[in-house]
């Protein structure tokens, strides 16, 4: 209410009433869920055994809304029914509350975070992995239905481990370079470490209230962590989970932002941010020699060129805020799409300047982008959020090659260097159980497969040498299933709940170019 009340000024009288009235329906919410939420989601609706309740998580949620889980529960969760506890209205009213804002931004610094953190006691390191399975064609499953992650081997398909994750996983798990470590983020920003060749947790920490995502160092050293509550960026060391720094996220001016993605940029040593609420790319550098230029900084130390921070930051302005990004193999140019899902630009980090606008409607989702060699020239291709399209721009003119026409917006695309194809999937609408398969040379779609119709068939990932491709039925009683990558023939169907992403440690590791980075 404190910042509602302060603004009463440009308050009509109605809308006067109405915040009257809620604060009023708001004192006996807020009591209702000091007796009935608390001791599960938190004090400060911000989280425990349960999820933060907050309107960043809760405006996102799909499915059954906000005042139907309270009164029917959630199943296989624990997440009990109110509704014998509750009458409708202090549901509704309880709803409602949990989806205003908190009266302030909570603090969560460099205390709070190392507070968080724990690393299991009986977690002990192993000198080689406690299994016989190519450590380099380990295939992980995020499965959402009930936060888990199945460790899968990519060459027999068993399930070598299957742990729970923190609630929400959201955005690729990151792998140490060497694939034996992986990194799983969630929404509420934690950040889990997970020993693959001990097939044990390491343990969590919370980086940040609400994030996005998170990028590995070139290095190994840092996972930086993207986050929108607080709006800054939390760089935490790989080693321990401790925290190297939090930075704030302000513009050039003053203005602060969420930050809507992290990126690694491996040759630049640096990680590269989107940011949510100004026209900014920023690049935070982790390396020993940052450039010497654009960062507002003086390095001359004793006569040396030396950075005192260890992670200094480069702000870039952009005449468009930019929220999703692709890079191109070299990591010298940005590909970004603009907020008003009409277009892109392409930035050189290097000179810190746009060099080429991009024709790209329907609202690109430029993070799902691959590219492939076509011809003498290479392409990237991007499915669109909006419309039943896949762009294919050419990375030397950035001329859009062609516009494919699909059966409905899609949200994931994957390739490998051995596999003539590209998958893409039908993500929205009524042909969500479509998933096509395109000719990396003509660009048609050779074949439309539809493993389990009326049911969401999503995302897709290659084993390492690229023979067989995975795809997931994203539902809750879901599966993988195991194609011929040359044949497109089923091979298998394993039962997962709610297989999302999946990641196999070769392909992300070495940065194949046919999936996401
Ligand atoms: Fe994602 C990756 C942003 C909604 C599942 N998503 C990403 C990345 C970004 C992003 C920037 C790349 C980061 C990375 O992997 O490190 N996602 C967004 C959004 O802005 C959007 C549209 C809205 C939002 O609320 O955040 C969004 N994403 C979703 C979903 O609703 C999905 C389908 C279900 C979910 O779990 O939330 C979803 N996003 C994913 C997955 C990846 C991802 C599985 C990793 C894909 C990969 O192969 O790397």
């Amino acid at each position: 209410m404190i910042r509602r009340i302060s603004s009463f000024k440009t308050l009509t009288f109605g809308t006067l009433c109405s915040v009257l009235l809620a604060g009023t329906a708001w004192a006996d919410a807020q009591s209702d869920y000091a007796e009935h939420c608390a001791s599960c989601h938190g004090e400060n609706r911000l989280g425990g055994v349960g999820p933060a309740l907050i309107p960043e998580t809760l405006k996102r949620m799909r499915g059954p809304r906000v005042a139907a889980v309270i009164a029917e529960g959630r199943a296989a969760t624990q997440m009990p029914a109110f509704s014998h506890e509750l009458d409708a209205l202090q549901i509704e009213e309880l709803a409602g509350w949990l989806k205003s804002p908190l009266e302030s931004d909570p603090e969560w610094g460099e205390a709070q975070i190392l507070a968080s953190r724990t690393l299991d006691e009986e977690y002990v390191p192993v000198d080689a992995p406690a299994w016989d399975s190519d450590p380099m064609n380990i295939t992980l499953v995020v499965e959402t239905g009930d936060h888990h992650v199945s460790v899968l081997d990519g060459d027999t398909f068993e399930v070598l481990d299957r742990f729970e994750t923190p609630f929400a996983v959201h955005g690729g798990p990151k792998f140490s370079p060497d694939g034996r470590y992986v990194f799983i983020m969630s929404r509420d920003g934690w950040v889990q470490k997970y020993d693959i060749w001990a097939l044990k947790q390491v343990g969590r920490v919370r980086a940040g209230l609400n994030s996005r995502n998170i990028a590995m160092s070139g290095d190994g050293k840092w996972v930086a962590v993207a986050n929108y509550l607080p709006n800054s960026l939390t760089v935490l060391s790989t080693e321990d989970l401790s925290v190297a720094k939090v930075i704030e996220v302000k513009s050039k001016t003053g203005l602060p932002s969420r930050v809507s993605a992290v990126y690694q940029a491996p040759p630049r040593e640096s990680f590269v941010l989107a940011l949510k609420d100004v026209p900014e790319i920023w690049e935070v550098f982790y390396g020993a020699n940052p450039p010497q230029s654009g960062l507002g900084h003086d390095f001359r130390i004793e006569g040396q060129f030396k950075n005192p921070d260890p992670f200094p930051v480069r702000k870039i302005t952009t005449a468009d805020y930019l929220d999703d990004f692709f890079f191109d193999q070299s990591y010298e140019y940005v590909m970004g799409a603009s907020r008003d899902g009409k277009g892109g630009q392409v930035i050189d980090l290097v000179i810190g300047h746009k060099v080429a606008d991009l024709d790209l409607p329907g609202m690109p989702h430029l993070g799902s982008g691959i590219t492939w060699k076509h011809g003498d020239t290479t392409v990237m291709a991007t499915p669109h959020l909006t419309d039943g399209a896949v762009s294919v721009i050419d990375m030397e003119s950035w001329e859009t090659v062609k516009r494919i026409k699909t059966e409905g917006p899609g949200f994931f695309m994957r390739s490998h260097e051995n596999s003539p194809y590209v998958w893409a999937d039908v993500f929205f609408g009524p042909n969500k159980d479509a998933m096509h398969v395109i000719d990396k040379q003509s660009l048609e779609i050779v074949k439309t497969l539809r493993p389990a119709p009326g049911k969401t068939v999503a995302h897709v990932e290659f084993t390492r040498d690229g023979s067989h491709a995975l795809v997931s039925i994203w539902e809750d009683d879901g599966a993988v299933i195991v194609y011929d990558a040359q044949t497109l023939e089923e091979i298998r169907r394993l039962p997962m709940r709610k297989p999302s992403g999946k990641y196999n440690v070769w392909n992300k590791i070495t940065f194949s170019e046919g999936t996401s980075h």
